[in-house]
């Protein structure tokens, strides 16, 4: 059997944005800025998108959602443009950030720093959430943004983000989200977080890979990345990507319509998972259900480093990680868990294991017993189980 739980990674397209983009590639492939039919024709569904667009996340028409290659360009573009518009051209020179943050938004601001701009990485909680309260002593008159993600996407935790987006505009502060794992998990709504700006990637919620978007409240400049042509109303210039708008547009509609499953079905499927999970001795799952996204499990499982699991799971071909996909090679401890206070030799224990509307109760089954297997095999097998210092987490 094949199992997928690795869909905080990436998704499965789903078959019917599939079939939505397939016109486009070889019937419709005209260049929609060209002024004949070829360009034209792909002009409706264009527009289908970008209502999808909007609708998923209640943006108003006055808003404007900016289609970009994903969410790493995103959240660049944001921190950069803050840092022309505000601090380059404007007299503030501060941002911040939680220090959980993807490593697109803890590079770029590492990349900022070096420029000499103070970066606040504010700290989280046992449960590796940032508590709003935190954030308030922190901004100044000199802060430009504050970028916080609404769901972590190690531990999947949920942060109070509209309790954030309340104290950014009472304080008169730049809001930013990385909406990356929320979008298809939970509701998403710009308005009543008080965003000024969100980041999001189709492909997490079952779209294409290599399109993306960001979201811009009305009325909020925001200097370009890429300048060329007139594209995206000048904000964003560079082709469009006609099939992967069309995709995103689909899978945001998908992605809402299945709210109520994500939350009843994938989440009880989740927690068979994370219950059995709980019954191996010695494993520690990060953070509570209720905070949680309906989909994702982070668990160290003492004495077992994550690396030697995931070669376990996959040999049963069954797909998991022990964190962020595009840390993975390095083989280094989970920063989440780092963050949370777990010692190296914890954080090295590390198991994410998300899953998604594709996953079925047979594959959570299977996984269970191998899940079970492996944990009793390779601590019989390891030459540290038995001396692994007691768990020693220091905030948990
Ligand atoms: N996280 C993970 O395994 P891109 O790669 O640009 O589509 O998305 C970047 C990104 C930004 N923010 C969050 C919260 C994310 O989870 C991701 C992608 C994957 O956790 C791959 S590193």
């Amino acid at each position: 059997m094949r199992v997928y739980l690795d869909n905080n990674a990436t998704t499965v397209v789903d078959p019917h944005v599939f079939s939505e983009m397939v016109p486009y590639f070889c019937q419709m492939y005209g260049n929609p800025n060209s002024l004949h039919q070829f360009g034209s024709e792909s002009h409706p569904a264009l527009r289908k998108a970008m209502d999808q667009l909007y609708t998923g996340i209640n943006a108003n028409d006055e808003d404007d959602i900016v289609v970009t290659s994903c969410a790493t360009e995103s959240i660049n573009w944001v921190i950069k443009g803050v840092y022309f518009d505000k601090i380059v051209n404007g007299d503030k020179n501060h941002i911040i950030v939680s220090e959980v943050e993807h490593p697109a938004v803890i590079s770029a601001c590492k990349f900022l720093e070096d420029l000499g701009v103070h970066i606040t990485y504010l700290p989280v909680n046992s449960d590796g959430v940032v508590e709003a309260r935190t954030l308030r002593d922190f901004i100044t008159d000199k802060t430009a943004l504050v970028s916080i993600m609404w769901a972590n996407n190690e531990t999947g935790m949920i942060f109070p983000i509209e309790e954030i987006g309340a104290i950014c505009k009472e304080k008169g502060v730049l809001f930013h989200t990385d909406g990356v794992q929320a979008i298809g998990k939970i509701p998403v709504d710009v308005q009543k977080a008080n965003v000024d700006f969100m980041s999001f990637s189709a492909h997490k919620f079952h779209g294409p890979k290599g399109v993306g978007g960001l979201y811009i409240r009305a009325g909020q400049a925001l200097s370009p990345l890429f300048h060329g042509g007139e594209h995206m109303g000048g904000r964003r210039s560079g082709t469009l990507n006609v099939p992967g708008i069309v995709g995103m547009g689909k899978a945001m509609e998908l992605a809402v319509d299945n709210l109520d499953f994500e939350k009843n079905n994938v989440q009880r499927l989740r927690n068979k998972l994370e219950d059995a999970i709980e019954q191996i001795p010695e494993t520690l799952i990060i953070g509570t259900k209720e905070q949680r996204v309906p989909n994702t499990i982070l668990v160290s499982v003492k004495g077992i480093e994550g690396e030697a699991m995931l070669w376990d799971l996959n040999k049963n071909g069954i797909a998991a990680s022990t964190g962020s996909a595009c840390a993975s090679e390095a083989l280094e401890s989970n920063p989440v868990m780092e963050a949370i206070g777990a010692e190296a030799d914890l954080a090295h224990t590390a198991l994410r294991l998300s899953l998604s509307r594709f996953t079925t109760e047979d594959e959570i089954d299977y996984t269970i017993e191998v899940l079970k297997n492996a944990v009793t095999r390779l601590r019989s097998i390891s030459s540290t189980y038995a001396y692994a210092p007691e768990w020693h987490v220091s905030k948990l």
